[in-house]
């Protein structure tokens, strides 16, 4: 080798050198490189790994939480399921307890509901006891007396002249006058002498023979008030009997005469009303008469004296014995239809139904021909019963059956009950259609003045008026005699 070529290939190894030492650094580099790169591999790989091993970590956290949740929220259902269950149980048992309660509280009220009952049919029994003994009585009564059915003429005395000279007012001619008519005003005479008493006795006495002044008006006024006229038919008379005052001079007899006449109108008015003067069946025809009123007020022996009246002037007549409710009712009317010889249909069961009663009176009187049917009806019921259905119901089997027959509905008051028995009419006038009054009891009552009342505020027509207990003792009204017996002066 040449120094040249030494030169040259120390330069050689140099560049040869320095080439392997590149290349060796390049290949360190390399390798470093690759090592970077495996490193770094080897980290993202491990993030990788640690990034799914977290993400595994918080999926199976959120399982388990999610497991937790689903545990949590079964055990909570769980309990509330239980709890639910619990209160329906307690609920149940409640329920059961108050059913239970409530079934005691029922059985202690029907039990005392049943003693109460036992109580209430232990006292009607007593009551129909009584009032056994007490229709006993009546039919026991004094038979000749009530049966006494023959006027007879008795003396020529201020009692025949009186009845004679009341029916010579009326325009009857002697040889019209009858013993009949003779005896019926000396007992409505008789009958309205303790009205009198009170009443006109004292008026006589204070008007006298003077003339009227406004002081007798007053005291007049007062005794009208005290017959139980009422304060209406009171103040009608008096503002009358006050203007005419103020006209002229009125003497004692001629104000009687004024007084009467206005006490008269106050009774007519309502008979004009009616268009009928006095109350007959109509001939041919069936004629129905519902005899209605309070207890005790003489229903059952109006009807017995109609019965007679209706027989003497020879109607065909039948007895509806419609009251089923007091004791011995039928009893009682039987005795009275044998007085004048009159048919009574009933049923005797007990508690039987006023109407079918009434029905099977309509198919009887149908079939005889009867003119007219007599109806007795109840004046009082059991509580739970009202009087007012009852007759409305019997009203409506008669339109229904018989709408061509002329039905009177008849109220029967008792004279002697006053002002009472003005409440009575009002409210049987609301609703028992009524046509009439019937006034009993005449004898024996200071306030026969009730009959004014009952014309002049519930409009009603008085149709008969009883006077005594006898079978004659009962009377078509007629006003004009009424008053001139209520205002007699001996
Ligand atoms: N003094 C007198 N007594 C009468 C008169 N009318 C009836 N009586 C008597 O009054 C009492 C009762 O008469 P009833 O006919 O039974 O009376 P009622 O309205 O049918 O009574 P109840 O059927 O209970 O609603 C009896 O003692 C009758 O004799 C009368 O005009 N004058
Ligand atoms: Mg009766």
């Amino acid at each position: 080798m040449t120094n040249n070529n030494l030169n040259n290939s120390t330069d050689w190894a140099k560049q040869a050198y320095a080439q392997l030492k590149q290349k060796q650094e390049q290949q360190k580099l390399e390798q470093q490189k690759q090592e970077q790169q495996k490193l770094e591999q080897q980290k993202l790989e491990q993030q990788k790994q640690e990034q799914q091993k977290l993400e595994q970590q918080k999926l199976e956290q959120q399982k388990q939480e999610q497991q937790k949740l689903e545990q949590q929220k079964l055990e909570q259902q769980k309990q509330e399921q239980q709890k639910l269950e619990q209160q329906k149980l307690e609920q149940q048992k409640q329920e059961q307890q108050k059913l239970e309660q409530q079934k005691l509280e029922q059985q202690k009220q029907e039990q005392q509901k049943l003693e109460q009952q036992k109580l209430e049919q232990q006292k009607q029994e007593q009551q129909k006891l009584e009032q056994q003994k007490q229709a006993e009585e009546i039919i026991k009564k004094d038979q000749d007396f009530i049966n006494d059915t023959k006027p007879k003429l008795g003396k020529f005395d201020e009692e025949f002249t009186w009845s004679a000279m009341v029916l010579a007012a009326q325009g009857k001619k002697v040889d019209q006058i009858s013993l009949d008519e003779i005896d019926w005003l000396s007992r409505l005479k008789r009958g309205l002498e303790e009205t009198r008493k009170g009443f006109v006795s004292e008026l006589l006495d204070k008007l006298g023979d003077d003339p009227l002044t406004p002081e007798t008006l007053d005291d007049l006024e007062t005794l009208l008030l005290r017959a139980d006229a009422g304060i209406n038919s009171t103040d009608k008379v008096m503002n009358s009997l006050r203007k005419k005052l103020n006209e002229e001079v009125v003497g004692g007899e001629e104000g009687i005469k004024f007084l009467k006449e206005e006490l008269i109108s106050i009774l007519e008015e309502p008979i004009l009303n009616s268009k009928k003067k006095i109350l007959v069946p109509e001939e041919g025809k069936l004629n129905i008469w519902l005899i209605v009123g309070v207890n005790g007020v003489g229903k059952t022996t109006t009807i017995g004296k109609l019965a007679h009246l209706s027989t003497s002037s020879n109607y065909k007549t039948l007895i509806a014995a419609a009251d089923t409710f007091r004791a011995a009712a039928v009893e009682q009317l039987i005795v009275w239809g044998e007085r004048s010889n009159v048919d009574v249909i009933s049923n005797k069961s007990r508690n039987a139904d006023p109407a079918a009663v009434v029905f099977d009176s309509i198919n009887s009187a149908l079939k005889r021909g009867t003119e007219l049917l007599l109806v007795d009806t109840a004046g009082r019921l059991q509580n739970k019963n009202n009087l007012m259905d009852e007759l409305s119901k019997i009203r409506k089997i008669i339109d229904k059956k018989v709408p061509h027959s002329n039905v009177e509905s008849l109220l029967v008051l008792d004279a002697s009950q006053g002002q009472n028995g003005l409440k009575q009419a009002k409210g049987f006038a609301k609703s028992a259609n009524l046509s009439g009054a019937i006034i009993t009891k005449l004898d024996g009552s200071s306030r026969g003045g009730v009959s004014l009342a009952v014309s002049l505020e519930v409009n009603l027509p008085i149709r008969f008026i009883g006077a005594g207990e006898g079978i004659r003792d009962l009377r078509p009204f007629n006003s004009f005699e009424f008053i001139e017996a209520l205002l007699a002066d001996k």
